[in-house]
């Protein structure tokens, strides 16, 4: 079957994707793989195959925000993929998990349009334990502030005359801001697969502590490849405990 917006055919899709915003980023995760072959790039959608220590795995690119991001995961899963770990980066509410550290989401807030018209409200997105994890596992190990918390998906990134409550999500616990996360976990209940994400951060979404944004400095760059790593580690990890547990 041909995906009409992915451009892939489902045939072609092993069950296990990690998926991140950026193309390009995707093409940089694609380098870590044997026998990396693009299946299509198609809007802002581009998708690889491969294989990572034996496992066979996509890499795809959903874009910026809730609508095209969903838009990745619905067709994934139609695909066959039953296993999507996010890897992306957002902003920080602490001075404690400063631009360079990681993030696993357990669940985000959902502060996007996008879900509102799949689920009604007061439906939690909420990531799959196992899936969350084998990601903190994986990424605690590393060198580097690993945190694991709740994070917010927004659909707006420049702010405009409406006020954001940043300060009651943090105050509330909240670890860190996104713009994908809660479509990702409402899409993936919605439809029976599991779904975990880890963020890279690169800055403070709290206006007490915001400086200038850079996400492209060398702690920022360091932290996504921790993350790269951890996500193509805990995949592996659950693919063997799948194949450990399979009839
Ligand atoms: O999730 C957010 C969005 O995809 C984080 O970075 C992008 C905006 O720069």
């Amino acid at each position: 079957m041909l995906l009409p917006i992915l451009q892939i055919h489902s045939e072609d899709m092993p069950p296990y994707a990690i998926v991140c915003g950026d193309p390009k980023r995707a093409g940089h995760i694609a380098e870590r793989l044997e026998d990396a072959r693009e299946l299509a790039f198609s809007r802002e959608y581009r998708t690889f195959t491969g294989t990572y220590k034996g496992l066979k795995l996509a890499v795809v690119s959903h874009g910026v925000g809730s609508p095209g991001a969903a838009v990745c995961f619905e067709e994934l899963v139609r695909a066959g993929v039953k296993t999507l770990i996010r890897v992306g980066t957002a902003g920080s509410y602490s001075a404690e998990h400063p631009a360079g550290s990681l993030v696993v989401s357990t669940a985000a807030v959902r502060a996007d349009g996008l879900t509102r018209q799949l689920v009604p409200e007061g439906f939690p997105a909420v990531g799959d334990s196992e899936v969350i994890t084998a990601l903190y596992d994986a990424a605690s190990v590393m060198d580097g502030v690993t945190a694991k918390g709740i994070t917010v998906t927004l659909d707006a990134f420049f702010t405009g005359v409406e006020e954001i409550p940043h300060k009651k999500y943090k105050q509330a616990g909240a670890l860190a801001v996104e713009m994908e996360i809660a479509a990702l976990y409402v899409v993936s209940t919605l439809r029976g697969v599991r779904a975990g994400a880890i963020v890279a951060i690169d800055g403070y979404a709290d206006a007490d502590l915001a400086e200038v944004y850079d996400p492209h400095t060398d702690a920022v760059g360091a932290a996504v490849e921790r993350e790269i790593a951890a996500a193509l580690e805990a995949m592996v990890n659950l693919a063997a405990k799948d194949e450990s547990v399979a009839p």
